[in-house]
C-alpha cells in the first residue's frame, strides 16, 4: 500500500509544482505586458484584477470584450454625516462613502472576491447581501463584520443583469433605510452595446425624526418607517443630488443609458423622464427588453436599465411619477441636454393669443370683453385678494416653489424671504407673466433654471403676488391688476 501511494503523492506534488510554475511565468508576462501588442492581449490577460468602484452618478468603464476573471472588490463601510436637504443633515450608513454605495461592474463568469471592511470609527456591525450572488443570504451569511474588522468571501456571477446589493443586518429595514444599498452590474459576454453616456441613479425613501424640511441633524424614525410614511423620497441619497449644477448631461444625438435602482426600504418607484420616451427598458434589470416605454416600475430591491436617444436640447426632469414624491419629497433629478434645436421634432411655442369664445349671442353689440368688464368692477378687499391668490399659488406655483415658498435647493429659488422678490416689484410681475431663465441670485444662492410663463390673467397674477408678498416674511407689497397690465403691455 505504502509503495503504491508514494508515486501518486509524488506525481501530485509534481503536478502542483508545474501548475505553480506556469502561473508564475504567466504573471511575469503580465508585468511586462506594456510592451505586448494588442493581438497578444489574450496571453497578457491577467487572471485577476481590482474592480473599479464609482460613486453615483458615475459608473465604471464597461467590461468590453475582456475574459472572465477573478475580480477583487474592496468595499469600505462608512457611517458618516451628510446633507439630506438644505440645512437638513443625516448620519448615513454607506457602502464606500456614498448613497447609493459604490457601483460594481462585472461580467458573467467573473469570480468576485469581496473584501468588506467596517471602519473602526463605525458604531455597528454590518454585512452585505448581493442579489447577483447565488448562495446563502447572497453573501450575508459570510460577511457579517464588526467595526475595525474585515471579512472576505467569493462568489461567481452566473447571470447577466443589474442587481441591487444591500446590508442585511438586523434590523434590516433600518440598515437599508439609512442608505446601505447600491448596484452591481453583471454584463453579458462581450459587454452591453456601447452608448454615449451612462449614469447611475438610485431611489431611496427616508424617515426622519422631524418633518420634511425641518432643519438640523435628523435621526431615523422607526415608527414612520413601519408606517411607510416617508419624509424624503430621493435620488442618490439627497434632495437635489442631480439637479442644477449637479444635473447629469448629454448632447443632442447621444444615446443615454441609465442604471436605475431602488433601494427602498419601502416604496416602489414609477420612474419617468419628463419629455422623453425610453427606446428600450431592460425590465427589472433582467434580459427582457421592452420598447417605447413612458414610465417603468422599479420595485424596492430591484432595478431597471433604461436607454434613450436625446433628440432636442433642454432640461429633462427625472421623477418618480408618484408625483408628490417628486415635487414635495425630493424624487426629482435633471438631465441637461445641449446642442442644436430640431424644430421638426419639437417646435417650442408657435403662437400665443387671447382665447375668448363667443358668448351665447345675447345682445352681442352690448357684450363687453372680459377685461373691460373686470375694470368696471370694484376691487375686492385685500383679504379677499390674498385668499384668491393663495388658491392660485396652490394650483400654479407650489409644485416648484413649494408649499411654504421654501423652494427646492439648486432647482427652484425660494419665495419665502426672497431678497430678489422684495427688491423689485415690477421685475417679479414680469417673471410671473413672461417666465425667467438664466442665472439669478436669491438670498446669496445662485439659480440657473427655467421658469415658464404662467399664463395667468391680470387679476390672478396680481392676487398670487399679493399673497406671496404677504406671506413668509416678505415685504407686504400690494399688487393691483393695473400694475400687472402696465408690465404686460410694456412687453
Ligand atoms: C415649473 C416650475 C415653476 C413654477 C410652476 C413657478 N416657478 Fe417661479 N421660478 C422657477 C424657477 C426655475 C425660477 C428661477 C429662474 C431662473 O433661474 O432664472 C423661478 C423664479 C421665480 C421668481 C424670482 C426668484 C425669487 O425666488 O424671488 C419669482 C418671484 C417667482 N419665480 C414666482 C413664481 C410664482 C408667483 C409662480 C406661480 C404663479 C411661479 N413662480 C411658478 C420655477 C417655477
Ligand atoms: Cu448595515
Amino acid at each position: 500500500m505504502k509503495t503504491l501511494l508514494k508515486p501518486k503523492g509524488y506525481y501530485l506534488s509534481f503536478l502542483l509544482l508545474a501548475l505553480a510554475i506556469s502561473i508564475t511565468s504567466c504573471k511575469e508576462k503580465e508585468e511586462n505586458n506594456g510592451k505586448l501588442v494588442a493581438s497578444n492581449a489574450n496571453i497578457a490577460a491577467t487572471l485577476e484584477m481590482k474592480a473599479e468602484l464609482t460613486s453615483p452618478p458615475n459608473v465604471p468603464r464597461s467590461v468590453g470584450r475582456r475574459k472572465a476573471k477573478k475580480l477583487i472588490v474592496d468595499m469600505e463601510i462608512l457611517e458618516k454625516e451628510g446633507e439630506m436637504a438644505d440645512g437638513v443633515s443625516y448620519v448615513y450608513w454607506t457602502f464606500g462613502g456614498s448613497v447609493p454605495g459604490s457601483f460594481i461592474r462585472t461580467r458573467v463568469g467573473d469570480e468576485v472576491e469581496f473584501h468588506l471592511k467596517n471602519h473602526p470609527d463605525n458604531k455597528l456591525p454590518h454585512n452585505i447581501d448581493l442579489h447577483a450572488a447565488t448562495g446563502p443570504g447572497g453573501g450575508a451569511a459570510s460577511s457579517f463584520v464588526a467595526p475595525g474588522h474585515e471579512t472576505q468571501f467569493s462568489f461567481k456571477v452566473l447571470s447577466p443583469g443589474l442587481y441591487v446589493y444591500h446590508c442585511a443586518t438586523a434590523p434590516v429595514g433600518m440598515h437599508i433605510g439609512n442608505g446601505m444599498y447600491g448596484l452591481i452590474l453583471v454584463e453579458p459576454e462581450g459587454g452591453l452595446p456601447q452608448v454615449d453616456k451612462e449614469y447611475y441613479i438610485m431611489q431611496g425613501d427616508f424617515y426622519t425624526s422631524g418633518d420634511n424640511g425641518e432643519k438640523g441633524l435628523q435621526s431615523f424614525n422607526m415608527e414612520k418607517a413601519i408606517e411607510e410614511d416617508a419624509d424624503y423620497v430621493v435620488f442618490n441619497g439627497k434632495v437635489g443630488s442631480t439637479t442644477g449644477d449637479n444635473a447629469i448631461t448629454a448632447e443632442v444625438g447621444d444615446k443615454v443609458r441609465l442604471f436605475v435602482g431602488n433601494g427602498g426600504p419601502n416604496l416602489v418607484s414609477s420612474f419617468h423622464v419628463i419629455g422623453e420616451i425610453f427606446d428600450i427598458v431592460r425590465v427589472e434589470g433582467g434580459s427582457m427588453i421592452n420598447e417605447n416605454v413612458q414610465t417603468t416600475i422599479i420595485p424596492s430591491g430591484g432595478a431597471a436599465i433604461v436607454e434613450f436617444m436625446v433628440d432636442v436640447p433642454g432640461t429633462y426632469i427625472l421623477v418618480d411619477h408618484s408625483i408628490f414624491r417628486a415635487f414635495n419629497k425630493g424624487a426629482l433629478g435633471m438631465l441637461n441636454v445641449t446642442g442644436e434645436e430640431n424644430k421638426k421634432i419639437y417646435s417650442g411655442t408657435q403662437k400665443e393669443s387671447v382665447y375668448q369664445p363667443e358668448t351665447s349671442g345675447e345682445k352681442p353689440d352690448m357684450a363687453m370683453n372680459v377685461e373691460e368688464l373686470k375694470e368696471k368692477l370694484p376691487l375686492k378687499s385685500r383679504a379677499e385678494r390674498i385668499a384668491a391668490g393663495k388658491a392660485v399659488y396652490a394650483q400654479t406655483c407650489f409644485a416648484c416653489h413649494q408649499a411654504n415658498g421654501q423652494g427646492v435647493p439648486n432647482a427652484f429659488p425660494p419665495l419665502a424671504g426672497s431678497d430678489y422678490l422684495n427688491a423689485n416689484v415690477d421685475r417679479a410681475i414680469g417673471i410671473v407673466l413672461n417666465g425667467n431663465k438664466g442665472k439669478i441670485t436669491v438670498n446669496g444662492k445662485e439659480y440657473n433654471g427655467i421658469m415658464t410663463p404662467q399664463n395667468l390673467n391680470d387679476d390672478d397674477t396680481a392676487n398670487v403676488l399679493t399673497y406671496v408678498y404677504d406671506s413668509w416674511g416678505n415685504s407686504k407689497k400690494d399688487i393691483k391688476p393695473d400694475m400687472v397690465k402696465k408690465i404686460r403691455n410694456s412687453h
